[in-house]
């Protein structure tokens, strides 16, 4: 009897130690130690035996059985942290990989990169770049800007009204006026943004876009305006650009000026094969801005904050970013830029 439960455990335990997976091991505890295995038979029977077997017997059964479920433990242990080990390698997941399809990259729309490079080049001229809202008062979109009462931009038919004082800005000027409030001259920004007038057709959107500059300083000219245009040109346009100025008239600049810039598709006006030049339809100079010296009128609305008209001078301009993009792309149409259909946005960026 002690030689028969001495082969069995050496048999148990030789197949415990070789058990390579859990479900394996499970099988192993239920043939060796399960209901109906001979060893727990033999423990089960051991009161039957003739006393003085008893002890013995049942002692060595009893050694048995508590080794093998030890021995399981351990190796059901050794088990689970090896397969555990097996299962997170395996389902290791590489988050660097590409997506399948790798997924399309995105662009910037030719309006924001158009902004951008704009910005760019009177951020190296040493301007800020400053915004302000959408929705403006009457007073700063046009009274502080020098428009009489009755100037045609401000009938119905040419500006949004929220309320009988409250519109929606008709250029990005009145953040101007707002940053000379808050700033003492010298004052060299930029206001890019977004600007509503109700207009709709092929040339025009009730929504565009403008950067306009303002440079204030004690000794501020033309000849400034002229030489800061005249950069803006070379760096968008190229290198060999010249700019002109053209008498006009804006409200808030005294004198005002339209400005042209050299055509940069042709020199004479025409294309290499005979044809009139697309880009500036012959007349060698393309229309880019509005510009002029800022009338002594605006600064008497911020003179309280250091804009002493007799003391300071200053330019300012104003441009439509759409105008540039579409000069620059050879856009045909305006309303290609807020259609968002990506045959048009991919083209671009
Ligand atoms: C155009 C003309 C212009 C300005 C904008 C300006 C702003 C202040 C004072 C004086 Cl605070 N002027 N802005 C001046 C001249 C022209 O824009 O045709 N823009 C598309």
């Amino acid at each position: 009897m002690l030689e028969r439960i001495a082969t069995l455990r050496r048999e148990a335990e030789a197949a415990i130690a070789a058990a390579g997976s859990s479900a394996e091991l499970e099988e192993l505890r239920v043939r060796h130690l399960g209901r109906r295995a001979e060893l727990p038979n033999l423990l089960r029977g051991v009161r039957d035996l003739p006393p003085e077997e008893r002890g013995p017997v049942g002692q060595a059964a009893n050694q048995a059985r508590q080794a093998l479920e030890g021995l399981i433990e351990r190796r059901a242990a050794e088990l689970d942290a090896t397969e555990l080990d097996a299962r997170l390698s395996a389902d290791r997941v590489d988050v660097t990989l590409p997506g399948d399809p790798a997924p399309p990259v995105g662009r910037l729309h030719l309006l924001t990169a158009t902004r951008r490079e704009i910005e760019d080049v009177f951020l190296g001229l040493g301007f800020d770049v400053a915004e302000g809202p959408e929705i403006e008062s009457v007073y700063y979109n046009f009274d502080a800007l020098n428009h009489p009462p009755d100037h045609p931009a401000r009938e119905e038919t040419d500006t949004f009204y929220v309320s009988d004082d409250v519109v929606l800005r008709t250029h990005t000027s009145p953040v101007q006026v707002r940053a000379m409030e808050a700033h003492p001259p010298p004052l060299y920004i930029i206001v890019p943004g977004r600007v509503f007038r109700p207009d709709s057709d092929a040339t025009h959107t009730p929504q565009f876009h403008q950067v306009e500059g303002l440079a204030v300083d004690e000794d501020v000219t033309m000849a400034d305006l002229q030489g800061t245009l005249l950069a803006f040109a070379r760096a968008v346009f190229g290198d060999e650009r010249q700019v002109r100025l053209r008498p006009h008239n804006f409200p808030f600049t005294e004198p005002s000026v339209e400005v042209d810039v050299s055509c940069f598709r042709c020199r004479d006006g025409f294309m290499p094969d005979g044809s009139r030049c697309r880009i500036c339809k012959g007349s060698t100079w393309l229309e880019i801005l509005g510009a002029g010296m800022v009338d002594p009128n605006v600064f008497e609305h911020v003179r309280e904050h250091g804009y002493d008209p007799d003391r300071v001078q200053g330019f300012a301009f104003g441009l439509g970013i759409e105008r540039v993009a579409m000069l620059k792309h050879e856009v045909s149409d305006l309303r290609l830029f807020y259609d968002n259909d990506v045959r048009f946005l991919e083209q671009f960026g």
